[in-house]
């Protein structure tokens, strides 16, 4: 069982997944409004796959006999300048994500819980693959700037970004 502590701190981290989901979502929908069809594509996969990872820590806190306090979330902004500069803020947001991760890893190393351990492996991987590929998208944008048609390529690739949901059992449930 785990203890109090943990529980509220994969409590808030599942506020903070689902406030990354309307973060994407947010940027999502700036990137079709200043057409940007593959951002806005791309940003959309990757809320979605924000509430898989929410509903990962839920489906934990549930096997451990615990009730999911949903907290509200709070707002997001809603326009960036520039492509850069929404996927520099994706990119800090995923460090940002990384240090609350490392947060819960270092109090159940604390407390000896080998089974939060274990379950949060998974996003220690998990946040790896969350900031390289934002630096990636950085890296490439910065190196398009001034140059529309490098843009414009840049985005058609983004659209071909598939959602694809992050499984949580071998039967293949959501739960
Ligand atoms: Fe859930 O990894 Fe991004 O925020």
């Amino acid at each position: 069982m785990i203890s109090n502590e943990i529980k509220s701190l994969i409590n808030k981290q599942i506020n903070d997944e689902i406030w990354s989901a309307y973060l994407y979502l947010s940027m999502s929908l700036d990137s079709y409004y200043k057409d940007y069809s593959g951002a806005g594509q791309w940003f959309y996969v990757q809320a979605m796959q924000e509430i898989d990872h929410a509903r990962r820590l839920q489906k934990y806190l549930l096997s451990q006999g615990q009730h999911v306090d949903l907290l509200p979330i709070d707002g997001v902004p809603t326009q960036w300048t520039s492509l850069l500069t929404m996927f520099e803020d994706a990119m800090n947001h995923e460090k940002a994500i990384t240090k609350c991760i490392n947060n819960i890893v270092n109090q159940a190393k604390e407390e000896q819980d080998y089974a939060t351990l274990s379950m949060l492996m998974w996003f220690v991987d998990e946040q790896i693959e969350e900031e390289q590929t934002a630096l990636t998208m950085v890296n490439k944008l910065r190196a398009a700037q001034g140059n529309s048609c490098y843009m414009y390529e840049i985005d058609k690739s983004m659209k071909t970004r598939k959602y694809r949901r992050v499984l949580h059992n071998r039967s293949e449930q959501w739960l």
